[in-house]
């Protein structure tokens, strides 16, 4: 199953056997001072320049998120949006909970965006596909509902069956809805990792879409996030996972290496590319 994203220069396919997808995390305020002073200030720049860096690191995709604590993100969402549509050639994730800040700012975005997310409660459901089907855009679906996260892989199916039997009743095919099985951190429970891999081994198995994971939460309250982060990820891609939203400066290369050890670089080019310009600027 393909699910073909489209920015203003550049066409990403998420697919098995395909390269991983990489959807770069930063534009989000959650824990950065420095973006969110700068997302009050509305210093684009700011932005713009985070932007190109996380492009130059490996991003396929960029994830916008402007959720600033306390307020509203309807209307910067929308300026964002089209700032950065003039200056990004990739595609855009927009991340958002907030309905009216997605439906404001969706038919804004250039190409065929991909929106983070829809989940299996009920209110998400009726609110959100509609505006991804009129949108003609594909959907992350997060396998939670009413009563949060389940512990246990199977009833994170049972949430992914019926995130895509809703989207199929009104019109979105399956190749433009990815699913997201959710990572907890395993500081707060060891099972955690365990219980998500399960979970994209059972989705990718029985469903056959296209799968999203994020790398941040796993490791959470933990030291070295990031040698954690980079195992969670290297067993979640041997599982299904085909495509990450994280730091792209932090995880790029062991996505690159686990494709190629995977059989999905030919010649190692795209592992090597990575390594030609020092600042990490080649993208194929
Ligand atoms: N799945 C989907 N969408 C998501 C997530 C997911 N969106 C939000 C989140 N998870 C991924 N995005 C971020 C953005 C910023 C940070 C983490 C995840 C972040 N993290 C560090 C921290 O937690 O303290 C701070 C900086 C760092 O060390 O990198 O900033 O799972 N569909």
């Amino acid at each position: 199953m393909e699910t073909m994203l489209k920015g203003t220069g550049h066409q990403v396919t998420i697919a098995p056997e395909s390269p991983v997808v990489v959807i770069g995390e930063k534009i989000n305020p959650t824990g950065q001072k420095r973006l969110a002073q700068a997302l009050r200030d509305r210093d684009m720049g700011y932005v713009l320049a985070l932007a190109d860096r996380q492009v130059s690191a490996g991003a396929d995709v960029l994830d916008v998120n402007v959720c600033l604590p306390g307020s509203d993100d309807t209307v910067l969402l929308s300026e964002l949006i089209t700032i950065l549509g003039s200056h990004a050639t990739v595609p855009l994730c927009i991340d958002t909970p907030n309905v009216r800040a997605l439906a404001g700012a969706l038919p804004l975005v250039r190409g065929k965006p991909l929106v983070n997310s829809v989940t299996g409660e009920e209110n998400s459901l009726k609110s959100v596909l509609s505006i991804v089907r009129d949108r003609g855009a594909a959907v992350i679906g997060l396998t939670m509902d009413e009563r949060g996260v389940p512990g246990d892989a199977e009833t994170r199916l049972a949430i992914a069956e019926k995130i895509l039997e809703r989207a199929a009743k009104i019109g979105i095919p399956a190749e433009d809805v990815v699913i997201d099985p959710l990572v907890m951190t395993v500081g707060a429970d060891p099972r955690a990792a365990l219980v998500t891999l399960r979970a994209v081994s059972l989705i990718r198995t029985s469903l056959g879409v296209n799968i999203n994971l994020g790398a941040s939460n796993v490791s959470f309250g933990l030291p070295d996030r990031q040698t954690i982060n980079q195992a969670f990820l290297s067993l979640a891609i041997g599982e299904g996972a085909n495509c990450v939203i994280t730091d792209p400066a932090k995880l790029t290369l062991t996505i690159r290496a686990v494709d190629l050890l995977l059989g999905r670089d030919e010649y190692a080019s795209r592992y090597i590319a990575r390594f030609r310009d020092p600042h990490g600027a080649a993208t194929s």
